[in-house]
């Protein structure tokens, strides 16, 4: 496969006004006929060939303006067609091509998923449908018919607003036709067709314009729509108060099937989706599955702005909508629900999936110069660091100056395939600032170390603040510059109140922000009547690694009264992590038992929100301490150094946490709103530790909590305390979780990712005899993301285990799934990514089996052969 880079782009020769579509859907033979309007683009030398891409496609026949082509005047092959030739006038191609939506095991394109009809088109699914310019810049109006068996495909759904439907005479077919006045790419479009039942709502936007909502779900699933429907009004209402957009056609459609890659499409007013990201009820769907809808839902919606009626120039400019609308999603669920703990939860997230790609091997920049598959770049990096650079973007300017620049985004670039440049420049005039350095951060990859010392003289009233930046060297980029980095901050007096200072000299600063350009700055503080604790970085205001110069005592004393409660966190983060990598050196840290009384007195504050103190509690994960050790990783001993801390907690809090687990009551009526959830979530904090600590009774305590649970948040809950810590109800909980939800694929997916993270002696062994569970199937991704991607994500003892059975088990499901669906297997083997941190003797092995993959006898996918040989690399 070919390397696709950035300087490369040119422009299409011919421009295709408008697109109309007809599908005749038939399982094994479904037949497209498409028409295109075709004119050349000024500058297009006469006789330069029409070039269209295309993806395993059979042609039936090819008319230029009505008359068949000639068989010299076009070559058609698989991946490509050409036409000679072309006309210097306006005029009409009709392409017919016959496609297997029932053999497409791919997902990319149009496939079916439990009998349904559906397209996946992002990135370049279109061009497995029909030849097209399928690329972002290629803007075209388009109307679909859709025409099937009326008894099996009674709904037939297409992009657009709906124009008619009838039957199709003499036979048992009819058809629908929509058509979408919104030009857009190809990777936007979508057709749906099914036996499909929705739930409706009717909108009104801002302006008094109609719209009817609809969430179209497999029969008998249409009670576990609710949820969604009422996410969705939310954030079209969030949209119009927050950015003042409006919806802009009488129909908005969703629908959720059962086989979908990832989580879900933003196609022009028809959002298909992972029913994972649809369907909830209390009895199959965790707090964070709530919580996970009414992001995706959001997000979906969102991105018709950010995305849709702004698109990208090409695909280096993913992030462009990707980053921009995980921001905005972000910032939706942050108004809905708790601000500081949705920043907790987004950077952890960042921390734990976007830090680890930007220390390894699949390092690359926010906007990516090069790539050999589109696919494998739809990344933590793009999507969660990606947010992270418009976030700052507004910390730099403040809220008025970024809306500013928001508004003028959406005003000059409506309807435009856009870039970052045009991006950047529009917060550039609308603030007349200069963002040139900042812009550094789209281009250049790693996370950025940054290291703090401090001093405070009294007799001067000065306090000073050293502060270094490096970023070490990632693929491709060896040197690096210095970043623009802003660091919110203050600096936190004796008493747990900031202390104001009266200049500030060797930086930009202005208030709570300082502002850094350089290498290395001293920033002086003048009048600081005592000596504070630097607290840097609040609420995370920079993707940065942060060594912020304290002691323990001077963390504890953040952690207890830093008035930025992610900073509070954040404290508490730091000294586990700490104390953990000593623990796994062997060594006892110091300041232990200080730290645990202070984490008792965060997890009993009454002033702090449930969600919060559940947060405040959690450990850092067992990756997290492998990626923060960097270097010859024991994952065997972070995992034992982790246990016997979560023992040694649990006991000497044991009452502590009792008393917090008794006292708090939730609502006998389910409920997942905010408050509710973090209730749970403190709850079965405390019960981890109780569970962790081995005390008498703590098991029987934890199955009595899973016994009496009445939603899938505790009973999971629960059942994965009681297979972790390997306890006495462990096996009962399994068969009852198993008995009680087979048959609920949604909920047997959580029953396959508990026992695949469980740790385990023979890790591998369990996970093979879980893919024969009849819950379990290679084709559906949910199934294997789960199963799988448990054992990969949260089995860290078992995939890393030291005679390499997890790695060659990796390589051995990589080979199998790529066969059938490429992506994938391409997003299972980013597990790799990490290895180049582990020790002598798991890198030997690990090595080994990435060349295995490498040299098998097949024929790799360009997703998986990409992904390969960056890590070897
Ligand atoms: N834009 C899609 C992702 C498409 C992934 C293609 N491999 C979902 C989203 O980010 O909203
Ligand atoms: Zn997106």
């Amino acid at each position: 496969a070919q390397l696709i880079k950035l300087t490369d782009y040119e422009e299409t020769p011919y421009v295709i006004e408008t697109v109309s579509l007809v599908f005749k859907l038939h399982a094994e033979a479904t037949e497209v006929v498409s028409t295109l309007s075709l004119h050349p683009r000024a500058r297009t030398p006469a006789g330069t060939a029409l070039e269209l891409d295309g993806d395993e496609l059979k042609l039936l026949s090819i008319k230029l303006n009505g008359t068949p082509l000639e068989d010299d005047a076009y070559d058609a092959a698989p991946d490509k067609l050409v036409v000679h030739n072309p006309p210097t006038e306006p005029f009409k191609l009709e392409i017919t091509t016959q496609i297997n939506p029932a053999a497409n095991t791919r997902l990319m394109g149009l496939y079916l998923s439990d009998g349904i009809y559906c397209t996946q088109c992002e990135a370049e699914g279109f061009r497995r449908i029909t030849y097209y310019y399928d690329r972002p810049d290629a803007l075209s109006v388009f109307t679909t018919r859709i025409e099937a068996d009326k008894a099996s495909n009674p709904i037939l759904l297409g992009n657009g607003n709906p124009q008619e439907t009838g039957r199709i005479d003499g036979t048992d077919r009819h058809f629908a036709v929509w058509h979408d006045p919104h030009p857009k790419p190809a990777y936007l479009f979508a057709l749906v067709a099914g036996d499909l039942t929705c739930i409706s709502e009717k909108y009104t936007t801002a302006s008094g314009k109609p719209v009817d909502l609809n969430i179209y779900v497999e029969k008998g699933n249409e009670q576990r729509a609710g949820w969604s429907m009422d996410s969705l009004v939310r954030s079209m209402r969030w949209d119009e108060k927050t950015f003042g957009r409006e919806y802009d056609l009488d129909v908005f459609n969703i629908v959720a099937v059962s086989a979908f890659n990832m989580g879900a499409m933003e196609n022009k007013g028809l959002n298909i989706f992972n029913d994972k990201y649809i369907l909830a009820n209390s009895e199959t769907a965790t707090d964070l599955d709530y919580e996970g809808i009414e992001t995706v839902v959001a997000h979906e919606y969102f991105h018709n702005w950010t995305g849709n009626r702004i698109t990208c120039r090409e695909w280096f400019q993913l992030c462009l909508k990707e980053g921009l609308t995980v921001f905005r999603d972000q910032e939706f669920s942050s108004d809905e629900r708790s601000r500081p703990v949705k920043r907790i939860a987004d950077v952890v997230r960042l921390k734990s999936r976007q830090f680890p790609e930007d220390q390894g091997p699949l390092s690359h920049p926010v906007r990516p110069t090069e790539y050999k598959e589109i696919n494998n770049f739809y990344t933590a990096t793009v999507y969660d660091k990606g947010a992270e650079l418009v976030r700052m973007i507004k910390t730099i300017l403040g809220a008025d100056g970024f809306r500013k620049g928001m508004d003028l985004y959406f005003e000059r670039h409506d309807g435009d395939a856009s870039t970052i440049e045009d991006f950047i420049k529009c917060f550039e005039e609308a603030n007349d600032t200069d963002l040139s350095h900042f812009s550094l951060w789209y281009h250049q990859s790693g996370t950025p170390h940054l290291k703090a010392s401090s001093s405070y003289d009294e007799a001067a009233k000065t306090f000073t603040l050293e502060l270094e930046q490096t970023t070490p060297a990632t693929p491709g980029q060896p040197e690096k510059e210095p970043f623009f980095i802003p660091v919110r901050f203050g600096l936190v007096g004796p008493n747990g109140e900031d202390i104001a200072y009266s200049k500030a000299e060797g930086a930009r600063v202005d208030g709570d922000l300082l502002c850094l350009t350089e290498r290395k700055q001293t920033v002086v503080f003048h009048g600081i009547g005592s000596k504070p604790v630097p607290s840097l970085l609040r609420e995370f205001s920079a993707p940065v690694k942060l060594e912020a110069g304290l002691n323990r005592h001077e963390q504890i004393f953040l952690m207890r009264h830093d008035i930025d409660p992610f900073n509070r966190w954040q404290a508490a983060q730091t000294l586990m992590s700490e104390m953990l990598i000593e623990m796994t050196n062997g060594d006892i840290p110091a300041g232990k038992d200080a730290f645990i009384s202070a984490l008792a007195n965060m997890a009993e504050d009454e002033n702090l929100d449930h969600a919060f103190r559940g947060f405040g509690l959690m450990l850092p994960s067992e990756k997290d301490i492998a990626l923060e050790i960097g270097k010859d990783v024991d994952t065997d001993a972070i995992g034992a150094a982790r246990d016997a801390f979560a023992k040694e907690i649990g006991a000497s809090l044991y009452d502590t946490f009792e008393r917090i687990y008794s006292a708090i009551e939730v609502s006998e009526t389910f409920s997942p709103d905010a408050a509710s959830a973090g209730k749970r979530s403190l709850k079965l904090r405390c019960l981890y530790y109780m569970a962790a600590s081995g005390i008498e009774g703590s098991a029987a305590l934890t199955k009595a909590h899973f016994d009496a649970a009445d939603n899938m948040t505790d009973r999971m809950g629960a059942l994965n305390l009681l297979v972790t810590w390997n306890l006495e109800g462990a096996k009962d909980g399994l068969q009852a979780f198993e008995k009680r939800h087979q048959g609920t694929a949604l909920a047997m997916d959580k029953w396959l990712s508990i026992a695949a993270g469980a740790p385990n002696e023979d890790a591998v062994s369990t996970i093979r005899t879980l893919t024969e569970h009849p819950a379990f199937s290679w084709d559906i991704p949910n199934r294997v993301y789960s199963l799988i991607g448990g054992f990969l994500g949260s089995n860290t003892r078992g995939f890393h285990k030291a005679d390499g059975s997890g790695y060659d088990y990796l390589a051995e499901i990589t080979l199998h799934l790529d066969k059938n669906n490429p992506q994938v297997a391409s997003r299972l083997v980013k597990s790799f990514g990490s290895w180049k941190n582990m020790n002598a003797e798991r890198r030997v092995k690990a090595k080994a089996a990435l060349e295995r993959i490498l040299n098998a006898d097949q024929q790799l996918s360009t997703d998986v052969k990409e992904i390969v040989e960056r890590c070897l690399d």
